[in-house]
C-alpha cells in the first residue's frame, strides 16, 4: 500500500450530556485518531475507541497508545502491507488489544478503498444505500429518559435502547412501554445481572422488548445459554463476542439469538465482516454497536452496516447525539430514521481540520 507515515492524535471532547450506566458515567470522551499517509499523499483515517478508563473492556486510551507506539506500528515498519486483511494476520502475534489494532486496521481500510477509488461500503461488500438508525438512552432518571425518547422519536430514530440494571429495570421499562406501546425498544444491561436474577429477567418478557443485550458476565457464554432457555426475550451478546470464534461458539451453544458487532471490540473490519458472514449463514441477525464515538468511527460503522446481514437498526446515531461539533464534514445526520451511505471513495467523509486541531491534546508521528 506504499505507506509512508502513521500519525496519532489524542483528542478530547465533552459529551452534550452525561452517559450513565451502572458501571459509571462518561462525561468527557477521549479518543485516538489514526492517520495513515501513502507515497502519493493520500490519507486513510481510523479511530481507536477505547475509553479513558477500563470500564467496558480492559483497554484504555493509554494502553492503546502504548500498543500502537511500542508494538503495532513497529510491526508495520518492518512488514509491508498489500491489503488491509493482512493487518489482522500480522497482529495475531499480539494478544487482544483489539481496539488498538482496529484503530490502525480501519485507517488501512479507508486508505485502501481510496487507493482503489471505491467507497469503503462497496469494498466491504455492502449493498445498502442507507442504514437504519437507533439511539441509546443512558440516564438514571425516568423523566429524562422520557424527555430524551420524545426528542429522539421527533428526530426520526427507529429504535430506542435503554440501559438497565437491577436498580432500574422493570418499572423503568414498563413506564416507557406504557407511553409507547408500539415502539421498538431494547434493553442493554452491560453485565449487571447474574443467574440468581432469573426472576427479574423473566419478568421483562412481558414488555415485548426486541432483545436484551449482555445481561450476564462480560466474558460469559455458558450461563447466557442457560438463561436463554428460560426467557422468551432474545439475548443479544456484546461484550462476550471479541473474536470470530467467540461468535461461532456462542451461536453453537445457543447463548444468544442476536449479535451486536463492534469494529473496535473485535479488532477491525476484517474480523467484523467474518462474524457478519457467519451470522448470515447461521441466520443470526446482527446490528452495529456504538462506542460514543467520533465521526471517523461513525463513518466506518456506516460502511460496515451497509452489509446485508445488518437487518436491525444499530447504535449508529447522528454526530449531534453526543457532540456540539464533530471532527468530520459533513457530520453524520439522520433523516427519516436512516443515514445515507456515502458514494465517494473511502469512508466518504472529510476531516474537519479546524475541529480536529482544537480538540487535539497530543500527537505523535511515525515514519514507515
Ligand atoms: O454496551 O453498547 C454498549 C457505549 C459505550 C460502551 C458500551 C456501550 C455503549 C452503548 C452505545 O450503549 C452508545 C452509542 O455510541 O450510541
Ligand atoms: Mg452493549
Amino acid at each position: 500500500m506504499k505507506i509512508t507515515a502513521v500519525e496519532l492524535f489524542i483528542i478530547k471532547m465533552p459529551l452534550k450530556a452525561p452517559f450513565i450506566t451502572h458501571l459509571g458515567t462518561v462525561q468527557d470522551r477521549e479518543g485516538i485518531i489514526v492517520k495513515i499517509t501513502d507515497q502519493e499523499g493520500m490519507t486513510g483515517y481510523g479511530e481507536g475507541v477505547a475509553f479513558s478508563t477500563p470500564w467496558y473492556t480492559e483497554e484504555t486510551v493509554k494502553t492503546s497508545i502504548h500498543m500502537l507506539t511500542d508494538v503495532l506500528i513497529p510491526v508495520m515498519q518492518t512488514h509491508p502491507i498489500d491489503h488491509p486483511d493482512e493487518a489482522a494476520e500480522l497482529f495475531k502475534s499480539v494478544r487482544r488489544n483489539n481496539m488498538a489494532k482496529a484503530g490502525l486496521e480501519t485507517a488501512l481500510w479507508d486508505l485502501y478503498a481510496k487507493q482503489q477509488a471505491l467507497p469503503l461500503s462497496k469494498m466491504l461488500g455492502g449493498t445498502r444505500q442507507e442504514v437504519a438508525s437507533g439511539v441509546v438512552v443512558a440516564t438514571d432518571s425516568l423523566t429524562n429518559a422520557l424527555k430524551q425518547i420524545e426528542s429522539y422519536l421527533e428526530a426520526g430514530y427507529q429504535r430506542i435502547k435503554v440501559k438497565i440494571s437491577p436498580q432500574q429495570d422493570y418499572q423503568f421499562l414498563a413506564e416507557i412501554r406504557q407511553h409507547y406501546p408500539q415502539l421498538p425498544i431494547m434493553a442493554d444491561a452491560n453485565s449487571a445481572y447474574s443467574l440468581a436474577d432469573l426472576d427479574r429477567l423473566r419478568a421483562l418478557d412481558e414488555l415485548n422488548l426486541l432483545m436484551i443485550e449482555q445481561p450476564l458476565g462480560h466474558d460469559d457464554i455458558i450461563e447466557h445459554a442457560r438463561l436463554q432457555k428460560q426467557i422468551k426475550t432474545p439475548i443479544c451478546l456484546d461484550e462476550s463476542i471479541v473474536t470470530f470464534d467467540d461468535a461461532r461458539k456462542a451461536v453453537e451453544l445457543g447463548s444468544c439469538k442476536v449479535i451486536n458487532i463492534k469494529v473496535g471490540r473485535v479488532g477491525g473490519l476484517s474480523e467484523a465482516k467474518r462474524i457478519h458472514d457467519y451470522c448470515v449463514e447461521q441466520e443470526i441477525p446482527v446490528w452495529c454497536g456504538g462506542m460514543i464515538e467520533f465521526g471517523i468511527s461513525r463513518a466506518h460503522n456506516i460502511a460496515l452496516a451497509s452489509l446485508q446481514g445488518f437487518s436491525i437498526p444499530g447504535d449508529i446515531s447522528a454526530s449531534s447525539r453526543f457532540w456540539e461539533e464533530d471532527i468530520i464534514l459533513p457530520e453524520v445526520s439522520v433523516e427519516n430514521g436512516v443515514i445515507q451511505v456515502p458514494n465517494s471513495p473511502g469512508i466518504g467523509f472529510a476531516i474537519n481540520e479546524k475541529r480536529l486541531k482544537e480538540t487535539t491534546i497530543a500527537t505523535k508521528v511515525f515514519p514507515i
